[in-house]
C-alpha cells in the first residue's frame, strides 16, 4: 500500500513541517505546551515528575524530527544497513544523554531553571532502562551510541521488556529480589508504531505443499499466532543531527478469532490465550553468563528474531532488488548466540516463502550474517534440547537438519574423520539430544568474532578449535570492546571532561578519543595535577553522598576508595576481593592501636552488583560482603583505617556516579574467563587505576597504558588447566592467610558460619575451580605495593594522567568503525540531514 501523501498536496504539508525548538523560549514554550496538553496539568500542579516529562516529551520532539530526516535520507540513498540484534540494550536514563549528544544541555538547564526546576532534580526521576544483565548489554547500548555518532546507518532490534532487570534491596544482608516495572509513567523515549503489527506463529505442523509450477515446497502451519508491534527509540549520535533507530518488539494477543474455542462456548480460555501472548515480552531473564533452558525463552528469540527479520525482509522487498542483492544492503550482527535462529529463519524465508533453492539462500544468510561471541565458559553456552524445540519450531528443525547434514557431508568428504564430525556437529548425540547454538552460529556466519585479543585468541584454541581446522583462521576475527565517551565521561564526570576540554582547547576528544594524548603534554604541571586531584576528590564526596544515602555509612572522601562493581560471579572472584578484605582487617587488629595509623594506609573497598537469583554461591559472596561490612564499620578500634560497603542495586544510573570515583578498581577474574570487561575501560577513562589479573582487557588497557600504570597479578590464562587438573588430583594448597581468613569466618566473627561453609569449600575440597587460594597471596602482595604507591600521590596522579591519555583505544567509535570495515561493509552517510 502506498502510504505517501499525493504530490499535490505536499506543499501544504511541507508549509506546516513540524518545527524544532532552537532558543530556550522556544523550549520553555514547548515545555509548557506539553505539561497542559499531553500531560493535561497545570501551572498549579506540576510536579518534578511532570517537569521530567513534559522536558523529555520536548526533547523527543526534537529527536524525532531528526530521526524521520534520518531515515528519509538512508532510505533514499538505499544506504547499506546494519541491524544489530540483541536480547539485551542496558540503555540506563534517556534524558541525560540526548541533552548531551544534542548539545542543548545548558540551554535546557537555564529553560527549567526560570520555570521553577533544577536540571538536575528532574533527570534524576528518569527510571534506567534496565534491558539488560551487564556487560554485554551495556555493549549494545554503547554500540547504537556509536552507530549514531559515526553516522552510520544503524538500527538496533530487541525486546521491550516489561520488566527490566530485578531491582536489588539487601535484607539482612542477603539480596532479595524486587520486580522492576519501568513503564509505570509511561515512557517518553518510545514511539510506539501501532501500524507495525506483525504475526509470529509457534508450535504447529508442517505440510508439504505443490506449488503453481508442479513443485513442492514445504509450509509451516504455525499453532499459535501472536503478534509484535514496534516500539521505536531514537537514538542521537553526538555532534551530528543522524539519529537512528532502536526497535523493540512487544507481544501482543491477536484479534484473529480463535473459532474452535467460541464455539465450543470456551470463552474463558479463548482469553488466558490471548493474555498468555503478552507474557512473552513480559520479563527479561536475569541471568548473566548463564544458560537456563527455558522454554518462554526461546519463544522470545524467536519471536524477536521472527519479528524483525520479516521488518528487515519487508524493507529489503520494497527497493524491488533480486535476492542476490540482499547482503549488500543488509548486514545483520547476533550479539552472543541469543539470536543465532536469524540464521535459519532467514532461510525459511527464503526457500519456503520465497522459492529460492537452498544453495541460492544459504549463500544469501552466509554473507548477511556475523556472530560475536562473548564467553568461552561452558555454562554460559546455549544448548536447546531438541524435543522442545521441535515442538515450538518444527519447521526450523528441519532446517537445522539440513544445514547440518550439509555441513557434515563437507568435513566429512574433506577430513574423513569420525571424530571432528561429531565434535562439530550442530546435533549434540548426548540423551536427551542438544542443539548446540554456538554451532549454528559459527556454521551460518561469514564472521566470527571475538570481544578483546586474548579472547579472540582463546576461542581459536578452545570452543572452536574445530572450526578453524575446517574454515581456516580467516573466519575468526577480534574487535575489542569499547565503550562511550559521551555517557562514561561527559555525561557521568563532568568535570573531568571540563578540565580535559580546558587543555585541548575544545570538546572534539569526545568524538576522536585519541585526542586524549595530548594530555601527556601536561602531566609535570603541578598545578594541573591539582586540579586534576580536586576532580577526582569531588567525585569521591559525590559518591560518599551515595553511600550515605543508600547505607548509611559515612565514608572519609581523603582515602583510597577501592572499588569491584559488576555482576557478581565465581569466576568474576567478589570473593577473593572479600577475603582479602578480611586479611587486611586482621591485620590491622593485629597492629597495636598506636602504630596502626603509621602502618596501614586507610581505605574504603567498595563492592556491589546483582547476583542471578538462583545462584546461590553469589548470593552468599553478598551476604559475606554484608556481613564483613557490618563488623568491620562498627569496629571503633578501626576507624577510617577500613570501611567496607555492599553498594544496593547497581546499575546504570549508579555506575556513573561510581566509575568516576575510584582511586582503585578490581578486574581480578580468573585468567581466561571474562572475555572482555567493560568496567576496566570505564574506570581507567575516568581517572582510575587497576589491579587486576592478566585477562580480557586488561591485556590491551596494561599495553595502551603502560604496565607501570596497572597493578597486575595472579595465573595465567595458559597456567589455568594444569592448575586446574592438579586441584582436582586432591592438590590444593591453601596459603596461610587465607587459612587464617577461613579460620576466622568459621569462628562466626561475621555471624553464623554455616551460611559461608560453601564459599570456603568451593576452594578447600571442590577444586578451587576459579583458583582463589592459587592467586591469593599474590593479590595481597599486589595490594600492599597499591599501599605503597598510593603514599606518593604526585606519582600517583600522573600515573592517572598518564593512563587517561592513552585510553583512546577504547572507544566504542572505534569499535564500531572496525566492525563496519572488516566484518559490515558499511559506509557512513554524512550528508547533511
Ligand atoms: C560478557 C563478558 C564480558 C564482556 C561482555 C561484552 C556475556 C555472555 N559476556 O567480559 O562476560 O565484556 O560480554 O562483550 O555476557
Amino acid at each position: 500500500i502506498d502510504t505517501a501523501i499525493p504530490a499535490k498536496c505536499r506543499e501544504l504539508w511541507n508549509k506546516f513541517g513540524t518545527q524544532e525548538f532552537a532558543t530556550k523560549e522556544e523550549f520553555q514554550k514547548s515545555f509548557i505546551n506539553h505539561v497542559e496538553k499531553t500531560l493535561a496539568r497545570s501551572l498549579y500542579n506540576c510536579d518534578v515528575l511532570a517537569a521530567y516529562q513534559a522536558t523529555s516529551d520536548s526533547i523527543r520532539d526534537k529527536l524525532v524530527v531528526h530521526w524521520n530526516k534520518t531515515q528519509q535520507l538512508h532510505t533514499a540513498k538505499e544506504a547499506k544497513r546494519i541491524y544489530y540484534l540483541s536480547l539485551e540494550f542496558l540503555m540506563g536514563r534517556a534524558l541525560d544523554n540526548a541533552l548531551i549528544n544534542l548539545n542543548i544541555k545548558d540551554l535546557t538547564s537555564k529553560g527549567v531553571d526560570e520555570l521553577g526546576f533544577k536540571l538536575e532534580d528532574i533527570i534524576g526521576v528518569e527510571p534506567d532502562a534496565g534491558l539488560g544483565n551487564g556487560g554485554l548489554g551495556r555493549l549494545a547500548a554503547c554500540f547504537v551510541d556509536s552507530l549514531s555518532t559515526g553516522n552510520y546507518p544503524g538500527w538496533g532490534y530487541g525486546l521491550r521488556y516489561q520488566y527490566g532487570i530485578f531491582a536489588q534491596k539487601i535484607v539482612d544482608g542477603y539480596q532479595v529480589e524486587v520486580p522492576d516495572y519501568w513503564l509505570n509513567f509511561s515512557n517518553p523515549w518510545e514511539i510506539p508504531r501501532f501500524e507495525i503489527q506483525i504475526p509470529v506463529d509457534f508450535y504447529g505442523y508442517v505440510s508439504t505443499v505443490k506449488t503453481p509450477s508442479g513443485g513442492f515446497v514445504k509450509q509451516w502451519n504455525g499453532g499459535q499466532r501472536v503478534l509484535a508491534v514496534a516500539y521505536d527509540n531514537p537514538i542521537p549520535g553526538w555532534d551530528t543531527s543522524n539519529v537512528n533507530n532502536l526497535r523493540l518488539w512487544s507481544a501482543k494477543p491477536t484479534t484473529e478469532f480463535d473459532f474452535s474455542k467460541f464455539n465450543s462456548g470456551d470463552y474463558q480460555n479463548s482469553v488466558a490465550d490471548q493474555q498468555n501472548a503478552e507474557s512473552i515480552t513480559s520479563v527479561l531473564y536475569p541471568n548473566d553468563n548463564f544458560y537456563k533452558g527455558k522454554e518462554l525463552r526461546l519463544k522470545q528469540q524467536y519471536f524477536w528474531v521472527s519479528a524483525s527479520l520479516y521488518d528487515i525482509v519487508r524493507r529489503f522487498i520494497k527497493s524491488k532488488r533480486p535476492w542476490a542483492e540482499f547482503p549488500e544492503k543488509v548486514a545483520i550482527q547476533l550479539n552472543d548466540t541469543h539470536p543465532t535462529l536469524a540464521i535459519v529463519e532467514l532461510q525459511r524465508i527464503l526457500i519456503d516463502l520465497q522459492n529460492l533453492s537452498w544453495e541460492e539462500a544459504w549463500d544469501i544468510v552466509t554473507k548477511t550474517i556475523a556472530y560475536s561471541n562473548h564467553t568461552v565458559m561452558s555454562e554460559a553456552l546455549e544448548k536447546w534440547p531438541l524435543e522442545l524445540f521441535n515442538n515450538l519450531l518444527p519447521r526450523h528443525l528441519e532446517i537445522v537438519y539440513e544445514i547440518n547434514q550439509r555441513f557434515l557431508n563437507y568435513v566429512g568428504e574433506k577430513f574423513k574423520d569420525e571424530d571432528l564430525l561429531s565434535r562439530v556437529s550442530i546435533i549434540e548425540e548426548s540423551s536427551p539430544k542438544n542443539i548446540r547454538m554456538a554451532h549454528l552460529a559459527v556454521i551460518g556466519s561469514h564472521k566470527v568474532n571475538g570481544v578483546a585479543e586474548l579472547h579472540s585468541e582463546l576461542i581459536k584454541t578452545t570452543i572452536f578449535k574445530d572450526f578453524v581446522t575446517i574454515y581456516g583462521s580467516e573466519k575468526f576475527t577480534n574487535v575489542t570492546n569499547g565503550i562511550t565517551p559521551r555517557r562514561w565521561l561527559r555525561q557521568a564526570n563532568p568535570k573531568l571532561t571540563e578540565l580535559i576540554a580546558s587543555k585541548l582547547g575544545g570538546y572534539t576528544f569526545l568524538k576522536d578519543l585519541n585526542e586524549l594524548k595530548q594530555l601527556e603534554k601536561f602531566v609535570d604541571d603541578a598545578e594541573f595535577r591539582h586540579q586534576w586531584d580536586e576532580v577526582k576528590l569531588h567525585n569521591k564526596k559525590r559518591l560518599a553522598v551515595l553511600i550515605k544515602d543508600l547505607t548509611g555509612f559515612s565514608v572519609n572522601p581523603n582515602v583510597l576508595f577501592d572499588i569491584q562493581v559488576k555482576r557478581i560471579h565465581e569466576y568474576k572472584r567478589q570473593q577473593l576481593n572479600i577475603f582479602g578484605v578480611i586479611w587486611r582487617y586482621l591485620q590491622i587488629l593485629a597492629t597495636p592501636e598506636e602504630e596502626r595509623a603509621a602502618k596501614w594506609l586507610p581505605r574504603v573497598v567498595i563492592i556491589g552488583g546483582k547476583a542471578a537469583p538462583g545462584y546461590y554461591a553469589a548470593k552468599n559472596i553478598i551476604k559475606l560482603v554484608n556481613s564483613v561490612s557490618q563488623v568491620v564499620n562498627n569496629d571503633k578500634s578501626v576507624g577510617d583505617l577500613l570501611k567496607v560497603i555492599f553498594i544496593p542495586d547497581y546499575n546504570v544510573s549508579k555506575a556513573e556516579i561510581i566509575c568516576p570515583a575510584s582511586d582503585l578498581s578490581e578486574h581480578i577474574s580468573t585468567a581466561g574467563t571474562e572475555a572482555s570487561g567493560t568496567s576496566n575501560m570505564k574506570f581507567v577513562l575516568n581517572g582510575g587505576l587497576i589491579i587486576g589479573t592478566v585477562d580480557g582487557a586488561n591485556v590491551e588497557i596494561t599495553r595502551e597504558i603502560g604496565e607501570d600504570n596497572i597493578f597486575l597479578f595472579g595465573n595465567l590464562s595458559e597456567e589455568v588447566e594444569d592448575i586446574r587438573h592438579e586441584h582436582n588430583k586432591g592438590t590444593t594448597h591453601i596459603p596461610s592467610q587465607l587459612e587464617l581468613v577461613f579460620n576466622e569466618i568459621l569462628s562466626g566473627t561475621f555471624g553464623d558460619p554455616i551460611v559461608f561453609q560453601g564459599l570456603i569449600d568451593n576452594v578447600k575440597y571442590h577444586g578451587d575451580h576459579y583458583l582463589v587460594s592459587d592467586d591469593f597471596e599474590s593479590y595481597l602482595e599486589t595490594q600492599d605495593l597499591v599501599d605503597q604507591e598510593y603514599k606518593n600521590k604526585e606519582e600517583w596522579i600522573k600515573k592517572s594522567i598518564i593512563s587517561v591519555a592513552n585510553m583512546g583505544f577504547f572507544s566504542s567509535d572505534r569499535c564500531i568503525d572496525e566492525y563496519a570495515e572488516n566484518i559490515w561493509n558499511i559506509e557512513p552517510v554524512t550528508d547533511q540531514v
